[in-house]
């Protein structure tokens, strides 16, 4: 008989999930009783869950051997029927998403924090998703967070540690615990959407590609579908073995964290086609060669060419992006026929739109695309749509790019963070800018004149949920979009991002360097919020 001991706690008054989960440094987590109170939280807080399967895995970063562990002992005390746990406590976010599709789970517990750093001092996280495999919306969150400020025990099993290394069924209590490969199932789906076929003949001819798992989880999941699966040459795929501290970097798919991938595809000898994907594999960075695509860019190629791949030969029935994302996808769904949703911050609130059918892709200017095959950005899904386009087009990235700037113009689109600065700072931008946003329209800035300014509400179409207060527009007449937000990723400080897009019609100005051809919204950016004053910082941390 395995003993279940109830451990009595207070409740910590910082559990209050972000954009994506519950993220804060490892020794915070490493408080006695501390990440238990958040997971007999999310327990507490899901009905039903008695004989149920949860899913199990995560980054591989540092703690996450441990954490592990811990949700096994205490799933087993809730009376959780059966878990699935990727070996060595590996999945990753679109793998589980996918396994707990495919296992009518009743939800999944995914430790990551995504593309912050790893290691003793550094980051972890625990986010939670519902069964639809996709991130739990805000009143589940919300109700976990409620119940983390009066839980007063948490349930345990006094069991032996699993071995999580060994694939195979074994037991605490009642409860099984499956220990899978992480990689087969999320392999073979892949292999259903794209036609590998046609990728195999395209690298045939000589075509390279090279990906940057930067030391994260995708490492062995690019190993079995690029090399094994599609025969891309082993050496090409880089930074392959997972790493607790992911090498001591940031596994962040930027232009600043992935600067050796974008050195690298801007030279002379550059191979065709380069990516990355992040810490827990559901974000992307696309560069071929000699051109960086923004994540916006991506998403409406993307879209713009996915009957290409056999998953959506018949054609997608709408798209969605998160509201910072910029415009350039709504100009394809227009020529499409088809609907465009605008939504907030965060993957959790594509899912309703998703589940209900009317959208088939989604996509973020933080790096993220995704469709309906499971629900959540998927980083490899994205490289392996480009592959499958390249293959069936034969043209460059670069051609691919322009021929659609041509087409649709080009949204010229960059994104300015201030990090880690003080949360009164932060807050004080914000608020002076909020409380202007009614006196704003028809003021001109060095020449730019503000058509219309709010602050971002979402209605869901589905269920009628309504999220306020997403991030500060300012609307230019010509088109041009000022977005102010804070993030809610972070785990030091306030981050405070500054979206800035316009509209470029013209071929002949496509190949202006977007912070010259963005200036003046960059100085308005300035002159309305006053940042460099408050804060005393000349230029952002990070631009991408
Ligand atoms: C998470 C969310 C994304 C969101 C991103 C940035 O990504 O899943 O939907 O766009 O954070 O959020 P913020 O601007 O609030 O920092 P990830 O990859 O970190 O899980």
């Amino acid at each position: 008989m395995t003993a279940i001991e109830t451990i009595s706690i207070r409740p910590f008054e910082d559990q209050k999930p972000g954009t994506s989960g519950l993220r804060k440094k490892v020794p915070v987590f490493r408080q006695p009783g501390y990440t238990e109170a958040f997971i007999q939280a999310i327990f507490d807080s899901i009905e039903g869950h008695r004989g149920q399967t949860l899913v199990l895995g995560g980054d591989g970063r540092f703690y996450n051997r441990t954490v592990i562990q811990t949700v096994l002992r205490m799933a087993a005390a809730n009376g959780f029927g059966r878990v699935l746990v990727g070996r060595g406590g590996i999945l990753s976010t679109p793998a589980a998403s996918h396994l707990i599709r495919k296992h009518a789970a009743l939800g999944g517990i995914i430790l990551s924090a995504s593309h912050n750093p790893g290691g003793p001092n550094e980051d972890f996280g625990i986010k939670y998703n519902i069964g639809n495999g996709g991130p739990a919306p805000d009143n589940v969150t919300s109700a976990i967070y409620a119940r983390t400020q009066t839980i007063e025990r948490y349930l345990i099993a006094g069991s032996p540690d699993v071995d999580i290394d060994q694939l195979g069924t074994q037991q605490i209590g009642d409860m099984q615990i499956d220990v899978i490969d992480p990689v087969a199932d999320y392999a073979d789906l892949m292999q259903d959407l794209f036609d590998f076929d046609a990728i195999r003949a395209l690298i045939a001819t000589g075509f390279q590609i090279t990906f940057d798992a930067m030391h994260a989880v995708t490492g062995p999941y690019a190993k079995e579908i690029f090399v094994r699966r599609l025969g891309v040459d082993a050496d090409l795929i880089r930074n392959a073995e997972p790493s607790e501290t992911f090498g001591g970097h940031h596994p962040d798919p930027n232009l600043v964290h992935a600067a050796e991938l974008y050195q690298r595809m801007m030279s002379d000898d550059a191979p065709d086609f380069g990516a990355a994907s992040d810490g827990d594999g559901d974000r992307n960075l696309i560069i071929g060669k000699g051109i960086f695509v923004t994540p916006s860019d991506s998403l409406a190629i993307l879209a713009a060419n996915a009957h290409l791949a056999p998953a959506y030969r018949a054609g997608i029935v709408g798209i969605a992006r998160s509201m910072p994302t910029s415009q350039a996808a709504d100009r394809v769904a227009e020529a499409l026929g088809i609907e465009m949703h605008e939504t907030p911050t965060g993957w959790k609130y594509f899912g309703n739109l998703l589940d209900a059918g009317r959208v088939t892709l989604c996509g973020e200017e933080s790096a993220g695309t995704g469709s309906d095959h499971v629900r959540e950005k998927d980083g490899l899904w994205a490289v392996l749509l480009w592959l499958n386009i390249l293959a069936v087009r034969r043209q460059s990235v670069h051609d691919i790019v322009t021929e659609h700037w041509a087409r649709f113009g080009r949204t010229f689109y960059t994104r300015h963070d201030y990090e880690n600065l003080d949360a009164a700072a932060a807050a004080q931008i914000m608020d002076g800018l909020g409380n202007r946003l009614d006196s704003l329209a028809g003021q001109t800035l060095g020449g730019l004149t503000i058509q219309q300014a709010d602050s971002f509400t979402y209605r869901d179409p589905v269920d009628g949920s309504v999220a306020e207060n997403q991030g500060l527009r300012i609307f230019f007449a010509g088109g041009g979009r000022i977005v102010f937000r804070l993030s809610g990723t972070g785990t030091s400080g306030a981050t405070l991002r500054v979206y800035l897009e316009r509209h470029e019609a013209d071929p002949a100005n496509h190949d202006r360097d977007p912070q010259e051809a963005l200036a003046p919204l960059i100085e308005a950016a300035e002159s309305l919020t006053g940042i460099a004053t408050i804060t005393g910082r000349t230029a952002p941390d990070v631009v991408t």
